[in-house]
């Protein structure tokens, strides 16, 4: 038998039902492209930040010194540092801890700088679900002001290798 081609239509007229499903799709871009923008400022989510380059061995150096400056001890072998009223606090991803361990003031702003020492990961502070990539070789600059006391989690939402799901750092706000 003889390969045919199909009977070609695409000069027809569109009919009724895919004209209607075309007109769903084309609103529904525009409410997911007004939204983008949108929720940057409504939700509160992913704040903007002031990128800054930084070699990585420099920002483990810079975190090595923050963490020996103010530490108030240990907990599963991640140090515990309470830095005063307004510092600079450093924060840095490494697989597969987030260190150190922060206790912060209620109320008080704190100029944080959030980065990677090796390769990429997610921060995502829990509960309340703001998120940024930390990528090695930029330094996440953000004015962060606790506005309630409580332990909170920050989970690593990039995978990063076998003990990516291990990655849990903490924040304690203090009153
Ligand atoms: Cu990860």
């Amino acid at each position: 038998m003889p390969i045919t081609s199909p009977e070609t239509y695409w000069w027809k007229p569109a009919d009724k039902e895919e004209k209607i499903w075309i007109s769903v799709a084309i609103v529904w871009c525009l409410i997911l492209f007004t939204m983008m923008p949108l929720w940057h400022f409504v939700g509160g989510q992913n704040p903007s930040v002031e990128p800054m380059k930084i070699r990585p061995d420099d920002f483990d150096k810079v975190t090595g010194a923050f963490i020996e400056k103010y530490k108030i001890g240990e907990e599963s072998g991640i140090p515990v540092v309470k830095p005063p009223d307004g510092a600079d606090v450093y924060l840095k991803g490494q697989m597969w801890n987030w260190i150190p361990i922060l206790e912060l003031k209620k109320g008080v702003n704190y100029k944080f700088h959030i980065s990677s020492v090796d390769l990429m990961h997610g921060f995502s502070l829990q509960p309340m679900n703001m998120n940024f990539q930390i990528v090695p070789g930029h330094d996440n600059i953000l004015n962060l002001t606790p506005t309630a006391s409580g332990t909170y989690h920050i989970i690593c939402n990039e995978f990063c290798g076998v003990g990516h799901h291990t990655m849990v750092g903490k924040i304690v706000v203090k009153d």
